[in-house]
């Protein structure tokens, strides 16, 4: 299986990220989590490392707005130069606002602290010098991904991994959150439309705001989601049943929050719905949010789903038989991540 990699990741490493309750702890989102699932790639035979390709960002700017795609190619340097105090010891801050611009629908600010709060829905995702730079990266793994599984008649294998970091489901539109500043899933799935229905599935453990956001008035991209229920778990407010699509898009977007404690049986049976959903869509391709924060001991997470019913999640979406884009999301059990990843993937081989 092809393997899109890139280590320009690594100078994305915020040094604390703002918990629950206002506490600094250590950024959960870090690079030890792609070393851990390269060194299970590398230990099979069939994974094939390349590093990405430069897409430019006309694929970026058809998803996300162009002030917000400003906003962090520049947020460090301003930062910088307005804050002495940041400048002489860069490596120990991180980039954050302290107000947001709750339930807007207000201009976008000229203050760089104040587009913060506008641009960035929460306090973790934190910007540092090269922020933009991984995330670009990260996206051209994801877009990279989507270019091999469309021309996979000339290639033999029809799915590709993207080892993305940062993660991208919780970005929206003009919105970071979540570890997340570009929407690698979403990015792929609308490049891949312009050649044929899309579906997107996203199995991280937390809902995929973002992406749900992006494809929520569009038909020609099902989105659908498998989480924790937002009445108790992160993003809190939004992934509900209820929420379906609007306009065209009515019907083309599903969520299935799940209680706390969900485990393997429990899981593959919404797994099954969501799979049923797909068959009736009869999309050309499948991009597949890959978060494994749903695995039983997840810091972040209250699923028990096991390493065997990782293995089977991914059994029973490699059977629908689609090209498939596999997009890492999150997953912050880091001991075992690798295996996980590996256990999901063997069966896209
Ligand atoms: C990509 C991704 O998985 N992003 C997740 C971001 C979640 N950030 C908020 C976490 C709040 C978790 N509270 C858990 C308390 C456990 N002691
Ligand atoms: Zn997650």
């Amino acid at each position: 299986m092809k393997i899109f990699y890139s280590e320009e990741h690594r100078k994305h490493f915020p040094p604390f990220e703002v918990f629950d309750g206002g506490k600094r702890v250590p950024y959960y989102e870090n690079p030890e989590r792609m070393d851990r699932i390269l060194s299970a790639l590398k230990k099979t035979d069939w994974a094939e490392f390349s590093e990405p390709k430069d897409f430019g960002l006309d694929p970026i700017l058809a998803v996300h707005d162009k002030g917000y795609i400003n906003f962090l190619a520049s947020a460090w340097r301003e930062w910088l130069a307005s804050d002495p105090e940041v400048a002489a010891s860069p490596e120990q801050n991180a980039f954050l606002p302290a107000t947001f611009a709750l339930r807007r629908k207000t201009r976008v600010p000229n203050a760089l602290l104040g587009k913060a709060g506008y641009y960035i829905m929460d306090l973790s995702a934190c910007i540092v010098e090269a922020t933009y730079e991984a995330s670009l990266a990260s996206v051209n793994c994801a877009l990279s991904a989507a270019e091999f599984i469309s021309s996979s008649i000339v290639n033999r294998q029809s799915s590709a991994f993207a080892l993305c970091r940062p993660p991208g489901h919780h970005a929206g539109r003009d919105y970071a959150g979540g570890y997340c500043f570009i929407n690698n899933a979403s990015v792929a799935a609308n490049w891949l439309s312009s050649k044929g229905k899309a579906a997107l599935l996203d199995i991280d453990y937390h809902a995929g705001n973002g992406t749900q956001d992006i494809f929520y008035e569009r038909n020609d991209v099902l989105t659908l989601s498998i989480h924790g229920d937002p009445d108790y778990e992160y993003p809190h407010y939004i992934g509900f049943a209820d929420e379906t699509g609007a306009g065209v898009g009515l019907g083309y977007h599903k969520n299935y929050p799940l209680p706390a404690d969900t485990n393997d049986t429990d899981y593959l049976s919404a797994l099954d719905d969501a799979i049923t959903m797909i068959k009736k869509f009869a999309p050309k391709y499948l991009v597949l949010s890959a978060g494994m924060d749903i695995f039983d001991g997840d810091p972040l997470g209250k699923f028990h789903v096991t390493g065997n019913g990782i293995g089977e999640i991914g059994k029973r979406i490699a059977e629908l038989n689609l090209p498939a884009a596999i997009i890492m999301e999150g997953g912050y059990a880091n001991e075992a991540l690798g295996n996980n990843m590996v256990k999901l993937l063997e069966n896209f081989k």
